[in-house]
Order: C-alpha cells, then structure tokens, then sequence
C-alpha cells in the first residue's frame, strides 16, 4: 500500500503525461523556422552593410569635394588678388585670348604699381593662362592615366619673373573671363573655373567657383 502511494506521489510530481517528443517540439524550433530566421538576419545584414557603405562613400567623396572646393578658393583669391589692380585699357593694355583646344581663356594685363607726376605707372604685362597637366597632351585622351581627361594647369607668367602655379587639375575649357565694359574700357571682370581632383574610390569630383573683380585704375 506504501509502495502504491509512493508510486502515485511521484506521478503527480513527474506533471502531465506528456510524450518526450511533444514537449521538445513545443520548446524548440523547426527547420524552417531557423532557415526564415537565418534569412531575416542575413536581410538585416546586407541592409546595414549597405547602408553603412553608401554613408561611407558619402563621407570620401564630401571630405574630397571640401578640399578641391579650397583649392578653387586660394585660385580664384589669387588671380582677383593682382587683377583687381590691373589695367583697364586706358594707361596700359588689357588683352583677352584663348589657350586649349577647349577654349580657357587667358588674359593679359598690367598691374598699377604706383603714381608718378599724377600718372600711375604699370609693371611688366602678367598673363594668367592654362598650360597641359603633367603628363598630359591636348588629345581628347587621359594621356597620364589619372581619370581626367585633358586637365590642365593655371598658371601666372610675367617676364622676369618665374611662373607661378594658381591651380592644378583645372577642367579643361573652365577658365573664363566675363568682362563688362564701361565707355569701352574693362570695368568688371568675372573669372569662373572648376577643378577636379579623385576621390579614393577613383570617381572624378568637380568643384566650381567665381569671383567678380571690379578693376579699381581706369
Ligand atoms: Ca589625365
Ligand atoms: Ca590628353
């Protein structure tokens, strides 16, 4: 009678009869459920790396546009810088030309350096121009293997002076002077120019600009 009892006890403790196999298919998880689970997390995955990727990309090719973006900046600073005190035709020549096959502009002028008897006195003519990029040739081709095709260079020339570069990597035919003429002499003058430089997954970035220069000796 105690062995029965015992016996009985102890079926109560043990719970339900549930079959083994039962109980394990309520608390686990089938094939399919962790396959559609696996699919959802690589989903998740591929989305974030994405994501994350373009954000990146972003990122490379923002810090790259910053930097061309001051290069257009110290160019265009210089070039206004002298051309401010240039001739506007009338004590000394200003000139306009092209240079590339692409047709960047040039100018040519002289810079007022002082005042003698009232009359203002000029330096020797200083041209702002474009010249090929290193390694580059005027073909329509990407002669040096940088990705720009044709870039070329800003640069300042004036005899007995050496030339200095303004800007590297300049989009070909981005050069120009806009000029605006008061009683035919060149009053106002606007110089445009855009740079390119690479960012490090090898896309062309491009950044523009442009300064007005009103000719202070007329
Ligand atoms: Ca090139
Ligand atoms: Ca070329």
């Amino acid at each position: 009678m105690t062995q029965i009892r015992r016996e009985a006890a102890a079926r109560r403790e043990a719970g339900p009869a549930l079959g083994g196999r039962r109980k394990a298919r309520v608390e686990g998880f089938t094939l399919i459920e962790i396959m559609i689970s696996i699919a959802v997390l690589a989903i998740l995955v591929v989305g974030i790396y994405t994501a994350l990727s373009a954000s990146q990309s972003l990122y490379v090719t923002g810090v790259t546009r910053q930097e061309i973006q001051e290069r257009v900046r110290r160019a265009l600073e210089q070039i206004a810088l002298e051309l401010r005190q240039g001739s506007s035709g009338l004590g000394a020549g200003i000139s306009f030309a092209t240079a590339g096959s692409a047709g960047d502009e040039t100018v040519t002028f002289c810079m007022c350096t002082g005042f003698a008897a009232s009359f203002p006195t000029w330096s020797s003519p200083i041209t702002i121009s474009t010249i090929n990029g290193d390694g580059e040739a005027d073909n329509g081709v990407d002669d040096n293997n940088n990705r720009m095709v044709d870039e070329r260079k800003v640069v300042r020339t004036q005899t007995g002076r050496p030339d200095k570069l303004l800007a590297d990597n300049l989009k070909e035919g981005s050069l120009r002077f806009t000029r605006t003429l008061t009683m035919g002499l060149v009053d106002r003058i606007q110089v445009d120019l855009t740079i390119q430089g690479i960012d490090s997954q090898g896309k062309i970035i491009e950044a523009s600009g442009n300064v007005v220069v009103d000719l202070r000796n007329q």
